[in-house]
């Protein structure tokens, strides 16, 4: 089963999508997702000049292989660009095999370890009346597990606080709203942040009570010792996780958060490959692995990270923010389903015109998702819905300090 035809699709349906589409010439199409948010087109011109000449009249069903030979022929190891177009790759083939088996991906990668993904997703206000109000909306939608992120007072807009204030629309995400020639610059002052979390945490606990699933993201924004003061200071309000409290490439930097707090701590988003985890993993500074599939080569590349983790009781934390393609939030699912070591996947739901592009199949019911039966993925694309919304330049914002420094966003 050869690949005869490789297509990189770029469409803005909401926001920006890098997508690979492969063709195989007894007829079965796969789809991966190669989207670096703010650095689309680095991906594109990755996969269109460097990578499509070589999947030309391979066989489709040579998975690892293929990972193996675009990894270590590229020479150069990791980093986003390559790890996303590599990802792509790897992504479009496990589809195309699932749907060669006449399965979902799932079962090709061990079958249902759990009925359902526990998802959780993202509430967000400018003060705490306006978080409570995206707290109840994001419960009635049935999420059971929701992050919080609130406006500092004295600061104007802060990371992960929605721009707009309509309940049950609300969005903190760059795209559309925000597109603008030049990034968008934030304040920050992480003393005035590190006195006014708990008190948004104590507030939250106090109206909903202890029940409720609940998780925070620093976005790297600390140093290792703000780090551990905040997560000391959160203990008595049980979070899930605290994510990305210290920049992460700095692993080590987590020890020292590690000896002073049991807040359960996660990181990776930022990270594409196991070597980024290993001292992570290896001394077990962390609880929970933030990858997306489609940062860290695909389902071949993060299932290694995560079963590497399963020996050490660390569990899966998928990214899954809306610049992860619902093709990538599919393999994740799928991924979600079969591990032993699942913990939770981030879900922040897609926009109206990325669903007409994008046709899933995975559902959403009382605070779970499910990747589906269809065989493969269970996405295809719709080039014409796609025609609709061409690529836009569009970067993600600037973080400075008050006195103008700049910061780490
Ligand atoms: C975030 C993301 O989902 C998360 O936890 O930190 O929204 C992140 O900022 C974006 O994916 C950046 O592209
Ligand atoms: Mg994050």
């Amino acid at each position: 089963m050869n690949i005869v035809r490789v297509e990189v699709l770029v469409a803005s349906p909401d926001r920006n999508f890098v997508t690979l589409r492969l063709t195989t010439d007894d007829g079965l199409v796969g789809l991966g997702d190669g989207t670096l948010n703010g650095r689309e087109l680095a991906v594109a011109s990755y996969l269109q000049d460097h990578v499509a000449p070589l999947l030309l009249n391979r066989d489709a069903h040579r998975i690892e292989d293929t990972w193996q030979y675009l990894y270590r022929g590229a020479y150069w190891r990791r980093g986003p660009v390559t790890m996303a177009a590599i990802a792509a790759v790897d992504v479009a083939l496990w589809d195309i095999k699932a749907q060669a088996a006449g399965m979902p991906l799932y079962q090709l990668l061990g079958g249902a370890s759990r009925n359902g993904a526990r998802a959780y997703g993202h509430a967000s206000g400018r003060d705490i009346p306006e978080l409570f109000d995206s707290i109840r909306a994001h419960q009635a939608q049935g999420y059971k597990a929701i992050r919080i992120q609130t406006g500092v007072p004295g600061l104007g807009t802060v990371y992960g606080v929605a721009s707009s204030p309509t309940v049950g629309q609300q969005r903190y995400d760059y795209e559309p709203a925000r597109r603008t020639a030049l990034p968008v610059e934030e304040q920050w002052d992480t003393p005035a942040y590190l006195r006014h979390v708990p008190t948004v945490f104590e507030a939250v606990r106090n109206e909903f009570g202890p029940e409720l699933t609940l998780l925070h993201d620093g976005h790297h924004r600390m140093t290792p010792i703000q780090a551990a003061k905040l997560g000391k200071s959160l203990e008595p309000y049980d979070l899930f996780w605290l994510e990305d409290c210290t920049p992460g490439e700095n692993q080590e930097a987590l020890r020292l958060v590690r000896q002073h707090t049991t807040t359960p701590l996660a990181i990776g988003e930022v990270f594409n490959s196991v070597w980024d985890y290993q001292t992570l993993i290896s001394e077990q500074l962390i609880d929970y692995v933030r990858s997306a599939v489609t940062h860290t080569g695909g389902i071949s590349g993060l299932r290694k990270i995560l079963d590497y983790a399963a020996q050490y009781q660390i569990k899966s934390g998928i990214h899954g923010p809306t610049d992860i393609s619902p093709v990538g939030m599919a393999a994740a699912l799928h991924l979600d389903i079969a591990i032993h070591n699942f913990g939770i996947q981030e879900y922040m739901r897609h926009g109206d015109a990325t669903n007409q592009v994008f046709r899933q199949s995975f559902t959403f019911t009382d605070g779970y998702l499910h990747p589906g039966e269809q065989p493969g993925l269970g996405v295809t694309y719709d080039d014409q819905a796609a025609a609709a919304h061409p690529y836009q330049s569009a970067y993600l914002p600037v973080n400075r300090l008050l006195d103008g420094t700049v910061h780490d966003w």
